[in-house]
């Protein structure tokens, strides 16, 4: 027994030695309160609008610190007891639906600091978000149709990417985006397409699971090193900006 924690919702739940996504979701979930209390307090170094976009960073990583705590516990229950996790969809989903739209506002506070920015790309952003998520929730909780609900969260991704990359926010940041800004903006820029692969990857090993396999596991582990990336990681490289840049 690596670990005996109460909580007020459950019978302690035992955390199991060889419970390798139990133990990834309690390490994380360390990791993501860490950061945010880092986060929070580099916003006295930064400078003007970039303690904005800190606090952000840190707002991510603490709202998945709490659904962690959560996943860690419905996953290590069920495998304490029968020696094969739950996957926390309904936990993943709902942390999903808060943090991503916040790193939507992340790019946003960002050109909209420099520029006058129609409220037009922060709608289409969310747009493309709530399509991916809604279609990445009903494939991961419904039987049957998982390819058909993969297309629809696809097709929201696909838009994101297309506003980021070739749409109104892209042609803002390249015509009035000071260095400071357009550094911020790409390596967002490549965290929503590279770092955010992931999920759809862990999606795939998931959907190509029997429910109960090994593969459930993957699909979690999958998806925990994808939060590490792309909200502790991203925090990082946000706060290293920020500390860096002086002259705005
Ligand atoms: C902090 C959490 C983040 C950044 C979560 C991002 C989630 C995604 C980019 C999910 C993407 C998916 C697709 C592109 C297709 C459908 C399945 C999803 C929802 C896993």
């Amino acid at each position: 027994m690596l670990l005996n924690l109460t909580s007020p919702l459950a019978d302690a739940v035992m955390l199991k030695p060889d419970d390798a996504v139990g133990i990834s979701f309690f390490a994380i979930m360390m990791a993501m309160i860490a950061a945010s209390v880092f986060f929070f307090l580099e916003t006295q170094r930064a400078k003007g609008k970039w303690k904005t976009s800190l606090i952000v960073a840190g707002l991510v990583t603490m709202v998945a610190a709490w659904h962690y705590s959560y996943m860690r516990e419905m996953w290590a229950g069920s495998y304490s007891k029968t020696g094969v996790g739950e996957s926390p969809v309904v936990f993943r989903y709902i942390d999903w639906l808060i943090t991503v739209p916040l790193q939507m506002i992340e790019f946003y506070l960002i050109l909209a600091a420099i520029t006058k920015v129609s409220s037009g790309i922060f709608w289409r952003l969310m747009i493309g978000t709530l399509v991916m998520l809604l279609g990445g929730y009903l494939g991961e909780s419904k039987e049957g149709a998982q390819w058909g609900y993969f297309a629809i969260g696809m097709a929201g991704w696909a838009f994101i990417l297309y506003e980021i990359f070739a749409g109104e926010a892209s042609k803002v940041c390249a015509t009035s985006a000071s260095a400071g800004v357009q550094k911020a903006y790409s390596t967002l820029r490549l965290i929503v397409s590279v770092g955010w692969a992931l999920y759809p990857l862990g999606y795939v090993v998931g959907a190509m699971a029997d429910p109960v396999g090994s593969q459930e596991a993957n699909l979690n582990l999958i998806y925990n090193i994808a939060d590490v990336v792309n909200k502790i990681a991203f925090g990082a490289i946000i706060w290293s900006i920020a500390t860096a840049d002086h002259d705005e």
